[in-house]
């Protein structure tokens, strides 16, 4: 039996495993690394749900034949201020990449500008891709469904995904104010963790298959679960649903969870990126409106409160100077997943 305590690595020993390990399970190499970056940031940035565990996952996906492994991303030029890539079933980290350069290029030429990835396999954390493009001085907003798993408020029958919601706004030599999370109570990646580590869950993030309220974090998978804030996180849902699937002519949860028919995989569908330009609205006057923007972050830190992404700058700061601790447990089943390979 494997005792679950914490191994340090270096963020360089977490990349080149999570590279070898999706190439040994059959992912091209483009993807592969592409798909590394966003395990390597999970783990240094304190979000160990969407770090290494996702190797886990992405090979559930590979095994079961949901994602293609060798697919290539495909611009559709359009020439206005729409960019579409089709990532062809493949994971969805290495179509944002190819579509990112034009997404940036058309916000700054025309002040705002969308990027909707079609047909992709969604596994991530949101936040890389607008901190990314925060840091290209652009305000950034993205949304995914996923699978349906989560109960609309009022209802204890799955209908949504996960739906995170993420914001990147960008600060002039400072770290970008970002916030990334589902619009359900919790990511289900955290109830997955909580399921392996045999850890009960709070009552309020979902129900069992009989709609009733429940802490285990089995029952709660095969059930449903609850949307965060009542009828405003429901809400929130049901917009993710509409912007990255049929606004974009993509998937919603249900029809990706039907898609999947039980085979377990990643859920496959679109996601919607918007970036703005804040000088296609503010012109020369940029640098005094961000310093505006600068006050209210004042404001909110100088009683104490913490803005959405501090943790995890802070995180960043230590693991870039200590490496991460990994779980052995994790670990120990990665290296099952390598000898099956
Ligand atoms: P959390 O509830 O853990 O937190 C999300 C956000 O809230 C973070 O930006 C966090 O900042 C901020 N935050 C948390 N506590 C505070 C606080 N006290 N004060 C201020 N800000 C705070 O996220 P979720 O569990 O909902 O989601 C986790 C991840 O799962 C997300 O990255 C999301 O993209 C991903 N996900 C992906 C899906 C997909 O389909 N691809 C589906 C669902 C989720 P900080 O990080 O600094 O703590
Ligand atoms: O943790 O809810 C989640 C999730 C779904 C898809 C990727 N992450």
């Amino acid at each position: 039996m494997v005792v679950d305590t914490d191994v340090t690595m270096t963020l360089d020993e977490v990349r080149a495993l999570a590279r070898a390990v999706l190439t040994e399970q059959g992912l091209a190499a483009d993807h592969a690394e592409a798909v590394a970056e966003t395990m390597v940031a999970g783990e240094r940035d304190g979000c160990t749900s969407h770090g290494l565990y996702r190797l886990l996952v992405a090979a559930r996906s590979l095994a079961a034949g949901v994602v293609a492994p060798n697919a290539l991303p495909l611009a559709e030029p359009s020439g206005k201020a729409i960019v579409r890539i089709n990532g062809g079933g493949g994971f969805a980290q290495l179509a944002f990449e190819t579509g990112k350069p034009a997404l940036i290029a058309a916000a700054r030429q025309f002040g705002i500008a969308a990027l909707a990835l079609n047909n992709v396999v969604h596994f991530a954390a949101l936040w890389p891709e607008v901190e990314a493009l925060a840091g290209e001085g652009l305000v950034a907003l993205a949304f995914t469904p996923s699978h349906g798993w989560v109960a609309p408020a009022g209802g204890t029958k799955p209908v949504f995904g996960t739906n995170p919601i993420a914001f990147g706004w960008p600060r002039p030599g400072r770290d970008p104010f970002v916030f990334d999370f589902a619009t359900s109570a919790v990511a289900r990646g955290e109830i997955e963790l909580h399921r392996r580590a045999g850890k009960a869950i709070p009552d309020d993030w979902g129900y069992d298959a009989d709609g009733q309220p429940s802490t285990d974090a089995k029952a709660v998978l095969d059930g449903a679960m609850r949307t965060f804030g009542g009828h405003k996180g429901s809400a929130l849902a049901a917009m993710v649903e509409l912007l990255a699937g049929p606004l974009i002519g993509d998937l919603t949860s249900q029809e990706s969870m039907a898609h999947d028919a039980g085979r377990g995989g990643s859920p496959l569908g679109g996601e919607l990126i918007i970036a703005i330009d804040p000088a296609g609205f503010l012109g020369d006057e940029v640098g005094t409106h961000l310093a505006r923007a600068e006050k209210m972050f004042a404001a909110i830190e100088g009683q104490g409160a913490r803005l959405p992404s501090q943790r995890r700058y802070a995180a960043r700061a230590i693991s870039l100077r200590d490496g991460v601790r990994v779980s052995a447990r994790l670990l120990a089943d990665i290296e099952l997943l390598r000898k099956k390979a």
